[in-house]
């Protein structure tokens, strides 16, 4: 399941041999339902030429594949007008135009997460999302992610409301030969990640990612918490959390937009990673996501494996999304 490699690089094909395409033929893979849903809409719609009609079939493509109202809006007003103009006379005009403004919104959001460097104080990540979003996966991935980047890395079982969060964990840090700082379940929290951070402090970490339950954003009481791991992180270090990430289910739809605003005003967020791409025809989410909130989408997820996460490139996206299927 963690895609284990059982045979030699120079044993596979070029195209899959070389990292970068690797990669990309997975993010394609990847996203095969919502490409289907908008490339091969796209490549339907496009076949029967440009016409009175294409704007609203356009619309109806975006829409379904939950790119939400107002992106939708954003990204048509500009082939409205060149439509008006006559500018897009044919299929391959009106898909350059399509590219370039779904690139104009993804573009300002597609920032990575950066570890800044030199520091005394280890860098930390604090995951945080509703329950089952994908946060302990995102986690492994992202810890095999920054250990490939050079970053020493130690993980806070800040998840202390089922032994079995401990032990998810706990298997990830083994995976990836990290250490693990975890406490009996039912622990507080903030208390489990303040230890944590002291002892990646002790052992020059570079980076410590915090676990954390999963929670409703209407669940006051759970949020709260989260703002007293945040308090209590900043007395080892006043700009702790450095990046608070949330995980969302991308198949969540338009509902994964909720959660995004709702986190973000109750505890301030710096950035997402969207998981479970791959499972999902809903991926215009992602623009949603950038028109309505703007904040920075770190990261991707498009599979359970652990190398399935990758910095989000708004190119890299929009072509696998458009390409043909
Ligand atoms: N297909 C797919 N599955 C994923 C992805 N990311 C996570 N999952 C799966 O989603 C399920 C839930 O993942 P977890 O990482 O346990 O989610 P969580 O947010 O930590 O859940 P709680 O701790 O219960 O709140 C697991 O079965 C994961 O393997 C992804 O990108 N693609
Ligand atoms: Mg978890």
């Amino acid at each position: 399941m963690f895609g284990f490699k059982t045979a030699k690089n120079t044993d596979l094909p070029k195209e899959v041999a070389s990292p970068t395409t690797g990669w990309l033929a997975r993010l394609t893979g990847g996203l095969a339902r919502t490409r289907e849903a908008l490339g091969g809409g796209l490549q339907r719609l496009l076949g029967r030429g440009v016409s009175s009609d294409t704007l609203d079939e356009l619309e109806e493509l975006l829409l379904s594949a939950d790119v939400g109202v107002e992106a939708t809006r954003l990204i048509l007003a500009d082939i409205q007008q060149r439509l008006g103009r006559r500018e897009l006379q044919d299929g391959a005009q009106l898909r350059a135009a399509l590219r370039q403004n779904m690139l104009a919104l993804l573009t300002p959001i597609a920032k990575p997460l950066v570890v800044e460097r030199p520091r005394t104080t280890p860098f930390v990540i604090l995951m945080v999302g509703i329950n089952g979003a994908g946060k302990t996966t995102t986690l492994g991935k992202l810890t095999k992610h920054l250990q490939s980047d050079g970053y020493q890395v130690m993980l806070a079982a800040g998840d202390t409301f089922r032994a079995a969060a401990v032990e998810q964990l706990k298997v990830w840090g083994e995976r990836n030969q990290v250490p693990v700082i975890a406490q009996a379940p039912g622990a507080d929290a903030a208390a489990v990640i303040f230890d944590a951070l002291q002892a990646a402090t002790a052992r020059a970490a570079d980076v410590l990612i915090a676990d954390t339950a999963g929670r409703l954003h209407t669940q006051s009481n759970l949020m709260d918490e989260l703002k007293k791991v945040k308090r209590v992180m900043a007395k080892l270090d006043p700009y702790a959390p450095h990046e608070t990430l949330l995980v969302i289910d991308a198949g969540n739809g338009q509902n994964a937009l909720q959660q995004a605003l709702q986190f973000h005003q109750a505890i301030g967020l710096t950035g997402i990673a969207l998981t479970k791409l791959d499972g999902t025809a809903k991926g215009g989410i992602v623009f949603a996501l950038a028109q309505r909130l703007g904040l920075p989408i770190r990261f991707i997820g498009v599979g359970e494996g652990v190398d399935d996460l990758r910095p989000f490139r708004a190119e890299e996206f929009v072509d696998a999304l458009l390409d043909t299927p």
